[in-house]
């Protein structure tokens, strides 16, 4: 198994959600495993400038494939997303996705370059990169990615971090005059945060949730019980984030393994002087996120999936 790095872009039709869709895909193909799904940032086109921005962010993958074969599989991704056959160089697209790093290998071919030969010219790469790993080094160049993101000289990036959504649906929902969320998704540690993530979403409008500290945590969860029964710590541990310091979860990686689920997840902070708390929903501030249930759905769909039902008291 190799550890590779590759770079997701898109500016046309939803952004947000070709990503999204394209890191599953890229899970699903035999031979990757996607391990980590970057925050997503807006970024002005590099190329033709009558083009909308890009929405950039970055995949961390485990794989069995060769890079040949590793290509011919992001193609195929970009196909079922829909990006057409034609998409005019480094004009504007639904989906692009490119291979950053490949371990520590080096392959000149026609068609293929690794390490992505412009990738330490490029903040829309370095910065989602930086988030996986910045002290990751480029195989060639020697340097970490957070050296090369503090010696980039392109423009600033437009917007982010955000959160890009994975394969975590939700709706609000009446708990008898509570606020309640019913998720659904198939991954019960990113159920949890992403889960979170959309409830405070839907309470807290986006341009009030500034960015202003980033945070690495891990949880490791062992033992002989029931992983939903470990989501719900965790789950509830993340709510007392949100209850006690407005900390946000902002995205999660989850690796369950011989019944060991670990958790790292970057969290936004808003603290008190940077927020003014009359803007912040006391729902938010005072309150905090209660797990009534989660437990495997019982509708026989292949992969099982996981239903979270979160309820804020009010
Ligand atoms: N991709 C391109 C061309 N230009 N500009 C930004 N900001 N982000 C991209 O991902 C990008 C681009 C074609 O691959
Ligand atoms: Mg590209
Ligand atoms: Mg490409």
């Amino acid at each position: 198994m190799v550890k590779a790095y590759l770079g997701i872009g898109a500016n046309l039709g939803e952004p947000d959600v070709a990503i999204a869709r394209a890191a599953a895909a890229l899970d699903r193909v035999p031979g990757i495993r996607v391990m980590r799904l970057a925050p997503g940032y807006l970024s002005a086109p590099h190329g033709p400038p009558d083009q909308p921005p890009y929405v950039n962010s970055a995949v961390e993958i485990e794989t069995g494939l060769p890079p040949r074969a590793l290509l011919e599989a992001t193609s195929g991704v970009e196909r079922g997303i829909g990006r057409s056959a034609c998409a005019a160089r480094w004009g504007p697209r639904e989906i692009d996705i490119d291979i950053l790093l490949y371990g520590d290998s080096a392959v000149h071919e026609p068609g293929l370059g690794v390490p992505h030969p412009r990738m330490s010219e490029r903040r829309f790469v370095l910065g989602p990169l930086a988030d996986l790993d910045p002290g990751l080094r480029h195989p060639v160049d020697g340097r970490s990615i957070a050296d090369l993101l503090a010696a980039c000289a392109d423009a600033p990036l437009l917007d982010g971090p955000w959160t890009l959504p994975r394969g975590v649906r939700g709706r609000l929902v009446d708990h008898g005059g509570d606020l309640g969320l019913l998720a659904e998704g198939d991954d019960p540690a990113d159920l949890a945060v992403q889960a979170a993530h959309l409830f405070v979403g839907a309470i807290v409008p986006r341009d009030v949730l500034r960015e202003r500290e980033r945070r690495e945590w891990a949880a490791v969860v062992s033992g002989p019980r029931d992983v939903g029964d470990a989501v719900a710590d965790l789950l509830n541990e993340i709510v007392l984030w949100l209850d006690a310091d407005g900390l946000l979860p902002a995205r999660v990686a989850a690796v369950e393994a011989a019944g060991e689920l670990r958790v790292a997840a970057f969290g936004e902070t808003i603290r008190g002087r940077d927020l003014p708390v009359e803007r912040c929903p006391k729902m938010v501030t005072r309150h905090g996120l209660r797990v009534s249930r989660i437990r495997r759905a019982a509708d026989g769909r292949a992969r099982g999936g996981w239903r979270i039902r979160l309820v804020i008291d009010m």
